[in-house]
């Protein structure tokens, strides 16, 4: 079992999404180990977001990730962080396949509602600067062995 970090941002909860985004995460097997409601603050976006801090659409970024509350997560499963990368479909919406959630919800390069970690050492990283280890919870549901069997 793999854990990564999945970010429902600021434009998934103004547009409603949230529901839809944890049913899809839900329905494919993913297992939901932490889950929080934030209020991002400069400092966090920034670390979170280090690697882009030299490119033109850094600034627009840390305001578009700090500009309303986000739902940050952990999800497991098996191959947890490119199975939750491909499911969220290219980086710019208009770009994302159908199917995708990008694709089906965004229409934007910024705006594009989720985000997952791209490796499990980005994963690492993440889920240690978002969450403590008291916030993640272990356990197994019910019936897994029907779903990742
Ligand atoms: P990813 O989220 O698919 O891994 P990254 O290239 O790591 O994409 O970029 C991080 C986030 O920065 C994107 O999800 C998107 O919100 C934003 N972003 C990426 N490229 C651009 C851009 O060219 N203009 C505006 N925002 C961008
Ligand atoms: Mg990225």
């Amino acid at each position: 079992m793999q854990r990564t970090l999945i970010i429902l941002k600021p434009d998934c909860v103004q547009r409603r999404l949230v529901g839809e985004i944890l049913g899809r995460l839900e329905a494919k097997g993913l297992t939901l180990a932490a889950l929080k409601l934030i209020q991002v603050d400069r400092s966090l976006a920034e670390k979170h977001y280090a690697e882009h801090k030299d490119r033109p659409f850094f600034g627009g970024l840390i305001d578009f990730i700090t500009g309303g509350p986000v739902l940050v997560g952990i999800v497991s499963g098996p191959e947890a962080v490119t199975v939750v990368r491909k499911m969220l479909g290219k980086t710019n919406g208009v770009e994302a396949e159908p199917g995708t959630i990008r694709g089906d919800f965004s229409s934007s390069k910024q705006n594009n509602l989720v985000h997952g970690s791209d490796s499990p050492e980005s994963a690492a990283r993440e889920v240690a600067l978002w969450f403590t280890p008291g916030e993640i919870v272990d356990y197994e549901l019910a019936g897994s062995q029907w779903v990742v069997g």
